[in-house]
């Protein structure tokens, strides 16, 4: 249509378009923003990122600790029963220690990774939390306090967690070592499946044992016949 204007008109066209387009990329940029401590869009979450509010036990930032974890199906290939989970299960940092998360979701089904147990006057709910609703990448950073701990990392989607998605992060060593994380510790109660030997069952066992012992006899003897 352009081709049918005057030259003035024309540039008056092209700066509207101009104009339309950089609203239409503030509003996805606006759509990215901070909401109350999360910066949300199509992709993903994250949620109480903080690279400079120090925890009441810190002077300053101890160390700046650059961290990539990926998440993933086939980080359970590993572990007998586990289905998802993250590449390394613990991790292990300074006290006050600004921990720049580089979080890595190599599946096609959403991850998340959750921390839990910060200080609530930074973490509302004493969470940080990142989301990824596929295959992608986020990048957040968070300052943890002083104080010798271990805090909970996992996927809060149901069943995740049972199925692999748990670890630790320790600070100074950190405080005590959590049950269930695959590879690591052992559960609090671990699944058990007895077998009841009654009469029946035992009658069960020894004729599979005796046919299990004579099938091959006489398929070995019909062969030679
Ligand atoms: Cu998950």
């Amino acid at each position: 249509m352009t081709l049918f204007l005057s030259k003035p008109l024309r540039f008056i066209a092209s700066c509207c378009i101009a104009v339309l387009l950089t609203l239409s990329i503030s509003r996805q940029a606006m759509a990215m923003m901070d909401h109350g401590g999360m910066l949300m869009d199509e992709t993903g979450m994250i949620m109480n990122a903080n690279t400079d509010r120090l925890p009441k036990d810190c002077q300053k930032i101890g160390k700046d600790v650059d961290i990539t974890i990926r998440a993933g199906h086939k980080y359970a290939e590993k572990f007998t029963g586990k289905m998802f989970a993250f590449d390394n299960q613990q991790w292990n940092v300074p006290p006050c220690a600004r921990i720049n998360i580089t979080f890595i979701n190599d599946d096609d089904i959403r991850h998340q990774l959750m921390i839990h147990g910060l200080p609530g006057y930074i973490y509302p709910q004493g969470m940080f939390h990142l989301e990824l609703n596929g295959k992608g990448e986020l990048k957040a950073s968070l300052i943890v306090p002083a104080q010798k701990k271990t805090y909970l990392v996992h996927c809060e989607l149901p069943q995740h967690m049972e199925k692999g998605m748990k670890a630790q992060l320790q600070v100074d060593g950190g405080d005590v070592d959590l049950p269930s994380i695959p590879g690591l510790t052992k559960p609090v109660r671990a699944d058990s499946y007895p077998v009841d030997w009654t009469p029946s069952t035992l009658a069960v066992l020894f004729v599979c044992v005796l046919a299990g012992c004579l099938i091959p006899l006489f398929l070995i003897r019909k062969k030679l016949d």
